[in-house]
């Protein structure tokens, strides 16, 4: 489809960046907060890039005064962040921890004095490791109620405050990782479990979807979802079957029970065969229903390519967490799908594939499919940065890249796409979580590494001077 004139982006698009609490606040254990599984995880030798951690990550917990003034002086129309749970709740429930809900009051109204949108992330993978501990976190259905009672604590302070939520971030993601490669906490492997567990999320989602609607009936809310839009390694029907195998297991799974409130049929009638399919109980499906969300968050960073994987074939790997290019083996479920590489895509030096066209072929499946409007909570480049000698960082790079995937979402929008805002991953570097500090992200840089935090000094990057003038001209020029 090509369009003799694009689209502008709609009046109050929110021209966005992104972050989470482990990986920008640092201050781990500051003001009552207790340890998240991450805080556990991340001293587990081997278990991240380098031995790196949150501890101080990029300090921003105590100076996001100067990182909103940063995004206040870029033209930021929205600040999407995590609040992080066991700083709320320091062992999961209980008395909440009143210094925990101050800090984030208090940069919600500095966002709010600077005219930025607070976009509140209700939970990006820091799990209090007291629930973990007691009863094995998202494993048990005890959860639900304690997330639920969490939500509701903040739904109740920031109602007045916050218009855009965001329930969990990458279910699938981060899941897939704790369950199946082992390589987030619990780091377990074990697909019956996974999907056990998954079921729990999906209903804990919901209940906090079904809360807020009582608790902020004038908000909108939405998961963010870890979305690779699937295609086919080549026409070979065997080939395409493992793409919709792909679409099934690895998209379908989530976005059709968040958004239709049911799983999808084949990939359902393949588990239960394989005997991993989850538990549902009856009422779990009603809870579903009433858990559909006003808005998909789609986290877009590559399309995957698949192809056919017979029984016996390649088996799920890690993903790449050495930054050195060209290291990334296929990955796959045997009898289903594996990964194959398209010639047609540049990568990163993590073997991502840089694929624009993939995000507006994306947007349009799931605006065909499910019908609701969508807003990217995250979508950027993370690379190697050089901070020059005169404190400047060149990342021509990163504006090529963040260029492509804004004009596919304009694209995607004269596709009929209702594309409410755009929150570039991420506003200041930070911690990437397998990949420590030298896989950036930011448009403002921070001078540490994963040896020595060094200054934390915040430095422009050109592409933070770039992403200023797109918001000042409202996207008509690039
Ligand atoms: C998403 C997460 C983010 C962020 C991003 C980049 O999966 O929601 O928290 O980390 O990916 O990933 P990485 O840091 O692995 O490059």
């Amino acid at each position: 489809m090509q369009h003799a004139k694009l689209k502008e982006f709609p009046e109050g698009f929110l021209w966005g960046a992104a972050s989470a609490a482990y990986q920008v606040e640092g201050a781990w254990d500051a003001d009552g907060k207790g340890p998240s599984v991450w805080d556990s995880f991340c001293k587990q030798p081997g278990a991240t890039f380098l031995g790196s951690n949150g501890d101080v990550a990029v300090d921003h917990y105590h100076r996001f005064r100067e990182d909103v003034a940063l995004m206040a002086e870029m033209g930021l129309k929205a600040y999407r962040f995590s609040v992080s749970w066991p700083r709320i709740y320091p062992t999961g429930r209980g008395t909440p921890n009143e210094a925990g809900l101050a800090f984030y009051e208090t940069l919600i109204d500095a966002l709010l004095e600077h005219h930025i949108a607070p976009v509140l992330t209700l939970y990006h993978w820091d799990l209090p490791q007291s629930l973990q501990d007691e009863y094995g976190g998202w494993e048990d259905r005890r959860i639900i109620a304690d997330f639920e009672n969490y939500c509701i604590t903040l739904f109740g302070r920031f109602a007045g405050k916050v218009k855009c939520w965001v329930s969990l971030n990458e279910q699938n993601y981060n899941l897939t990782n704790a369950y199946q490669l082992g390589t987030h906490p619990p780091a377990v492997q074990n697909r019956q479990r996974f999907f056990a567990a998954n079921h729990i999320a999906f209903l804990a989602n919901a209940q906090a979807i079904a809360a807020f609607r009582h608790y902020v009936p004038d908000g909108l809310i939405g998961p963010s979802f870890a979305y690779s839009p699937a295609y086919p390694a080549s026409c070979r029907p065997i080939d395409l079957l493992a793409c919709e195998n792909a679409e099934e297991f690895t998209n379908h799974w989530w976005l059709d029970t968040y958004c239709l409130g049911r799983y999808p049929q084949a990939a359902l009638a393949h588990l239960r065969e394989t005997g991993e399919a989850p538990e549902i109980l009856p009422g779990d499906l009603d809870l579903l229903r009433q858990g559909i969300p006003d808005f998909i968050g789609v986290n877009y960073y590559q399309s995957l390519t698949y192809a056919d994987n017979p029984p016996g074939g390649q088996t799920l790997q890690r993903i790449n967490t050495t930054g050195i290019k060209g290291s990334t083996p296929a990955s796959g479920i045997p009898g289903l799908y594996q990964t194959a590489p398209n010639p047609h895509l540049e990568t990163t030096n993590w073997d991502w594939n840089i694929d624009p066209t993939g995000l507006r072929i994306g947007l349009r499946r799931l605006a065909s499919r499910y019908g609701l409007p969508i807003m990217i909570t995250e979508n950027g480049l993370g690379e190697y940065d050089r901070l020059e000698a005169d404190d400047r960082i060149h990342d021509d790079y990163r504006i090529d890249y963040l260029k492509g995937h804004l004009i596919a979402c304009q694209q995607a929008i004269g596709d009929g796409v209702e594309l409410l805002g755009y929150c570039a991953w991420s506003f200041t570097d930070l911690l990437s979580w397998l990949n420590g500090y030298q896989k950036r992200y930011g448009f403002v840089y921070i001078d540490r590494d994963e040896h020595d935090a060094k200054d934390l000094r915040r430095i422009r990057k050109d592409s933070f001077y770039w992403y200023r003038t797109v918001i000042a001209n409202h996207g008509t020029e690039f």
